[in-house]
């Protein structure tokens, strides 16, 4: 009964803050823009890219309001939130434009305001507003969205759950450290801080090996674990599941006591005010997916990738019956999921790659049981690094993609010194998308000797620039087409 009740206190400060921030939008219109994915999906350069076009004019045929010449100007402006760190724009641009290198990971939280002033396509609507959008682009870790469902689940569930996953053939290897030190540990034992502190080393170090890039296995909760922020050594950070028996209640000065109670802070303090101050609200969502990625580790890094998208769509509508769902579900009314690194294939390849990621999208909306957002996806390039060509081959003209590959990839036995151009034939999707989704089908092709596409990361390209000596902005792969899904209808 107790808890039931702090639920709903905090539902209703939720509602609340959600109201009078609406109220206060009517008078400086604001679009709220979330950008997530797991981490090094691409949302970094995603909002770069954005920003880059929309301030300098970039070439946007797909997005309306640029195309039919109504955008008057776009600069950057004050975010209204004084507490989230500014999205370092200025660096990102800086790195990409003039040093060529992709910017630095960004772990945490960060804001962005870019007002548009715009002139309205109908005379109705240029009486009526202001001609002017603010959109307040929100970059977070997909990884703390992803500790939404910890709030529907008591300490005893997050334990039996955290060891079921951690038996999976997939993960069993990389957790045996954790699981035999917790087979040796007894819950009902007294506290101790370094017993707590060794299990919750283990348990993290057991979720970081999880992440390394040959298994690119998807995050499992708590996310500060592996992007503790400035929450780093604290106690809401150092617990760990129990190996529990039964559903007894903890006696008093046991570890499981403290473990519970740490758990319990770690919903508090971290979960529900990220929750609160930021998701309820976002007004659009993008979610960036490394489809690349997934594709060339074959089809059990596919079902992976599947299942987060899953979890992070289900996450936008907390808690299933709940009267949160009620009050927000309605609020994100679009949702786009991008695969942002079109540009490794050639063009004949993007919509079979957009195919890919509908497949997958449809599928993750019917398993999250979504309803009360549209959803759309694109296969696109936030920063198109590579240019197309062909090459001679005896009698046959390969399509090709060039570009200069970083410094240390590999094809074959070539390794490059990130100077030099080349041409690479990437390899084709699949025609038939089943292929890429079925893991029984490609067993006779090991994916990681033989994979699908040639996949060697690339230099963020060089600026072209006109007579006059000034340079363009960052070329893309359809960023338009996201542009005009994600806001504009908020410029018609
Ligand atoms: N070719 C190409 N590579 C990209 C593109 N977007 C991202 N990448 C690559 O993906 C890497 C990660 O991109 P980021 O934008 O930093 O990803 P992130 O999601 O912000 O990553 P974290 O901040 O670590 O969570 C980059 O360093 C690039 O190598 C793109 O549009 N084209
Ligand atoms: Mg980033």
């Amino acid at each position: 009964m107790a808890s039931s009740l702090t639920t709903f206190t905090d539902e209703a400060r939720i509602a609340l803050d959600t109201l009078s921030g609406r109220a206060s939008g009517l008078f400086s219109p604001s679009l709220r823009l979330g950008v997530t994915g797991l981490s090094r999906a691409g949302k970094t350069v995603f909002i770069s890219a954005l920003v880059h076009n929309l301030i300098h004019g970039g070439r946007l045929p797909l997005f309306e309001a640029q195309k039919s010449g109504r955008i008057a100007r776009a600069f950057l402006e004050e975010q209204p939130d004084d507490a989230v760190p500014r999205f370092q724009y200025e660096d990102h641009i800086s790195a990409l434009v003039n040093d060529r290198t992709w910017p630095d990971s960004t772990r945490a939280i960060s804001e962005l305001r870019l007002t548009i002033e715009y002139e309205s396509a109908s005379g109705w609507n240029r009486m009526f507003s202001s001609g002017r959008l603010s959109v307040d682009i929100v970059d977070y870790p997909g990884e703390w969205l992803l500790d939404l469902p910890l709030l529907g689940k008591s300490f005893a569930d997050f334990s039996r759950e955290a060891f079921e996953m951690a038996m999976l053939p997939v993960r069993a290897d990389v957790s045996q450290d954790w699981r035999t030190l917790s087979a040796t540990i007894d819950p009902n034992a007294d506290a101790y801080e370094m017993t707590a502190r060794r299990l919750a080393e283990s348990f993290a170090a057991y979720l970081k090996a999880c992440k390394l890039d040959e298994r690119a296995l998807s995050t499992l909760p708590p996310g500060r674990f592996l992007m503790p922020g400035d929450l780093e050594g604290s106690p809401a950070l150092t617990f760990a599941p129990l190996l529990l028996k039964g559903e007894k209640r903890p006696r008093s000065g046991s570890l499981q006591a403290m473990m519970e109670r740490r758990y319990e802070a770690y919903k508090t303090h971290v979960v529900k005010p990220f929750f609160r101050e930021h998701i309820t609200r976002l007004d659009r969502q993008i979610v960036v997916i490394d489809a690349m990625q997934a594709l060339n580790a074959g089809p059990g890094a596919m079902a992976d990738l599947e299942r987060a998208v899953t979890e992070i769509l289900s996450c936008f509508r907390p808690g299933r019956g709940n009267f949160l769902t009620d009050l927000f579900s309605r609020r994100i009314d679009r949702i786009l999921v991008a695969a942002t690194k079109a540009d490794h294939l050639h063009h004949e390849s993007h919509d079979r790659l957009q195919a890919i990621v509908r497949r997958l999208a449809d599928r993750a909306v019917a398993r999250a049981n979504f309803t009360g957002a549209d959803v759309d996806v694109v296969a696109m390039a936030a920063v198109r690094a590579t240019r197309e060509g062909t090459v001679k081959q005896g009698r046959d003209t390969l399509p090709v993609i060039i570009g200069t590959p970083l410094k240390g990839e590999k094809i074959n036995d070539e390794t490059f010194d990130g100077k030099t151009e080349t041409a690479i034939f990437p390899g084709d999707l699949p025609e038939k998308i089943d292929a890429v989704f079925d893991v029984s089908e490609s067993d006779h092709r090991q994916s990681s000797d033989d994979p699908a596409i040639r996949f060697v990361r690339f230099r963020p390209p060089k600026l072209e620039r006109t007579a006059e000596g000034v340079t363009l902005s960052l070329p893309h792969i359809r960023l338009d087409r996201a542009l005009q899904f994600l806001i504009g209808d908020h410029l018609a």
